[in-house]
């Protein structure tokens, strides 16, 4: 009898089996530290749909937001490590990861957006993906975070000399804080997820980010001042596990490819939006914004931390980029 009980059983599993549908495999998963409403949201929201639609529901990538599944450097760390398959990220904690990007976080190294993407999407940007294959990733392409600003509880900011003493909270990039000591800022690297309650508490006074990311992470609750620093520009990357893409067949790994692509596009025009209306938004929210400060006395005020980054990068690598046309 009992013997009868577990052939049925058996013989139950091995039907089940049989009938599972070939796209019951466990999604992958793919994160990004702010909110769904935002640039990033957008961007894995339509990679996810992409994937499924090309694959016909064969592969599914479920998207998770808001740091569910850690900040920046904890999310690239389990893409390493294979836990996770997908991230999206600013370019942040990336040089901890491949040293070889810091350049790109070089402030004032962009003129504007489309130099950026110009150089990101030519090249020079695509030479650095290659990069990150020595180190477990395979990096799908590049999308933005976008030019960033400088926000604080304290005083307006009109020129560099306001910003001295401030305490702001950075990303945990080495670039962007020694550019930052530069100005006399009083630097706290901390992960995204954080940066809300240290606003609120004073545990900093100030912050830095797109105005995308201040719109998405309501910012505008804990802070009352924003000037248009655009002080450095912030590259995102799609990062992949790189057995996880191995692995896929070579029309699958091009539909991954391609989907990064799609979410890309679906990104920048996002942050294109987000940049047009964003200072009527956050105004109308009650902030203070002074939108043309003198950004040529901002970019002085870093020429001795340019010539440190000039030793460190190489000039010709630097310029390499800035002069990208
Ligand atoms: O990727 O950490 C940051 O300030 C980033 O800009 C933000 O998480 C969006």
């Amino acid at each position: 009898m009992k013997l009868t009980t577990s052939l049925l059983a058996a013989a139950a599993l091995a039907a089940a089996a049989v009938l599972a549908p070939a796209h019951a495999q466990t999604p992958m998963k793919i994160s990004i530290s702010i909110g769904q409403n935002s640039h990033q949201g957008i961007a894995i929201d339509t990679f996810a749909r992409e994937v499924e639609r090309r694959t016909n529901g064969r592969i599914k990538v479920q998207p998770f937001y808001s740091g569910a599944l850690g900040g920046e450097r904890e999310s690239i760390e389990a893409v390493q490590l294979g836990t996770q398959e997908l991230t999206f990220s600013s370019t942040g904690p990336v040089p901890n990861f491949v040293p070889a990007a810091r350049i790109l976080d070089i402030p004032f190294l962009f003129r504007d957006k489309a130099h950026a993407r110009a150089v990101l999407d030519g090249p020079i940007g695509q030479e650095m993906l290659k990069e990150f294959e020595s180190k477990g990733f395979k990096a799908l392409g590049w999308a933005e975070n976008g030019v960033r600003h400088m926000t604080n509880s304290k005083r307006a900011v009109n020129t560099p000399d306001d910003l001295k003493g401030l305490k702001m909270r950075t990303m945990e990039n080495p670039v962007h804080v020694a550019a930052y000591k530069g100005f006399g800022i009083i630097t706290t690297p901390m992960a995204f997820p954080e940066v809300f309650t240290a606003l609120q508490q004073g545990t900093v006074d100030g912050q830095e980010n797109p105005l995308s990311v201040i719109m998405a992470a309501k910012f505008d609750q804990v802070q009352k001042h924003l000037t248009l620093t655009g002080h450095v520009y912030s590259p995102a990357i799609w990062l992949m596990n790189k057995a996880a893409f191995d692995k896929l067949s070579p029309a699958d790994q091009k539909i991954f490819l391609d989907a990064a692509a799609e979410g890309t596009k679906a990104n920048r025009a996002r942050v294109d939006e987000d940049d047009a209306k964003g200072v009527a938004e956050l105004r109308s929210k009650g902030m203070q914004v002074i939108e043309n400060p003198d950004r040529a006395r901002f970019q002085a005020a870093l020429s001795p931390v340019y010539a440190e980054f000039e030793k460190q990068f190489g000039k010709a690598n630097i310029d390499r980029i800035r002069n990208f046309r």
